[in-house]
């Protein structure tokens, strides 16, 4: 039996621990978080997490990497990554606790952005990037006078870094980026080549250039089968008078509204291209025609049945997925507010024509969710709609002010 299982998913601090275990041929599982256990046993659902004999439960990687490390039976490994002395291992802490809380969760939040995981934000993505960039000014204050962080060889600290600095590589970090940090890549280069980051960190998946900020292409739309033309007078043969053999899809209602004057297919590449509060809301109110398309807010009804706010976002997400018949008669956002065991949704979505039920009630869960007309002309929804659609805002409910947790956006 084995001694445990470690969750993982891809994601940047999962890297490190799922090496420590294959290189050392640890006795440990590794499973991906997409099994009823994580769902169950772990309701932050973030990676790392660990189950041990007896029940024994991990999460927060600092800890988990520990752990295994502990589970080495070199003692000599042990002390080179912990740490010697007390001022060492606190060092090994400090520098593993400075790139796991600032500098990853920064990177969590750039790449959001760089990789449209999230509505683009122009200026919060130059802040993270520049905080990334601060932070790695100070690993380099360290590595100008000394080969490692935090002590004289390559300590779990070290590992940790070069694992996630070596993930960033793969997702925003490009060749540009390398040339600008030659001292951090004097020590990543170092760090590389042991065993536990050789096995994880595949440097022939590093980008050449950084990620920009690049816009979602312009989808193309689907061009309708040309209509069979009529047949001259001559009798058919039998075969040609069979029924085709797929039925034709049945006309989406909102189809007979005709073509709308405001594009929403260019309102979807602005709000996609364009910084949303800045750029993309003022050209929305700009074009957009209240005769043709309405805004509704949308509240989920069963707010307080709601538990963990991931969860709460996969609700939406579903929502979204049976909402796809009626998509290119839509766009809008719903949004996460609040925290765990006490959050909501609510957001803004707008449809084609006046009418709120043609373009929802294809997905068969459409009567969770109330439906309240906002008139743009009235300052306060307008505001309301900008913050849905930009969630750089908390959002009032009842008169209370909630942080934006999460979200998806409909287009
Ligand atoms: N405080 C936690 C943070 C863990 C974390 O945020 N992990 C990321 C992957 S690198 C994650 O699970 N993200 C998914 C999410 O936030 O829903 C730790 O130090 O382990």
């Amino acid at each position: 039996m084995s001694q445990g299982t470690l969750y993982v998913n891809g994601l940047a601090r999962g890297i490190l621990p799922q090496s420590l275990i294959e290189t050392w041929k640890l006795d440990i599982k590794v499973e991906q978080t997409d099994c009823e256990v994580f769902a169950k046993e772990f309701p932050m659902a973030k990676i790392p997490a660990f189950i041990g004999p007896n029940g024994f439960h991990l999460t927060e990687v600092m800890a988990v990497l520990y752990y295994l490390v502990n589970q080495n039976e070199d003692e000599k490994v042990k002390e080179v990554l912990l740490g010697a002395t007390v001022e060492e291992r606190a060092q090994v802490i400090r520098w593993l606790s400075f790139f796991n809380s600032e500098w990853a969760a920064a990177f969590a939040a750039a790449a959001g952005y760089l990789l449209g995981l999230v509505p683009y934000n122009k200026k919060m993505l130059e802040e993270k990037m520049a905080y990334l960039d601060k932070c790695i000014g100070v690993a380099e204050a360290r590595l100008r006078d000394y080969t490692y962080l935090a002590t004289e060889s390559i300590s779990l600290a070290d590992l940790f870094a070069a694992s996630i600095v070596g993930f960033a590589q793969t997702l925003i970090y490009g060749q540009d980026w390398r040339v600008k940090h030659p001292v951090l890549f004097r020590w990543f280069n170092t760090v590389a080549a042991h065993p536990v980051i050789a096995n994880c960190v595949d440097q022939s998946k590093f980008l050449k250039e950084s990620k920009q900020y690049v816009a979602p292409k312009k989808e193309k739309a689907k061009k309708e089968p040309a209509a069979p033309k009529p047949k001259a007078a001559a009798p058919a043969k039998e075969e040609e008078a069979k029924p085709a053999e797929t039925p034709k899809k049945p006309k989406h209602p909102l189809e007979a509204l005709g073509r709308a004057t405001f594009s929403l297919e260019d309102w979807k590449r602005k709000y996609s291209n364009e910084d949303t509060r800045p750029v993309a809301l003022p050209w929305f109110w700009e074009h957009y025609n209240p005769e043709e398309f309405s805004i509704w807010r949308v509240d989920y009804k069963y707010n307080d049945e709601l538990t963990m706010t991931f969860m709460s976002n996969n609700l939406v997400g579903g929502f979204f997925n049976r909402l796809s018949a009626s998509v290119k008669y839509m766009f809008g956002s719903l949004v996460v507010y609040g925290e765990n065991n006490n959050n909501g949704i609510i957001g803004a979505v707008m449809v084609r024509g006046q009418e709120f039920a043609p373009a929802f009630d294809v997905a068969p869960d459409w009567e969770s969710y109330a439906y309240t007309k906002l008139d743009p002309t009235k300052e306060e929804d307008k505001e309301f709609i900008n913050n849905m659609w930009a969630w750089d805002k908390p959002v009032v409910v009842n008169g209370e002010s909630k942080e934006i947790v999460d979200g998806k956006v409909l287009k």
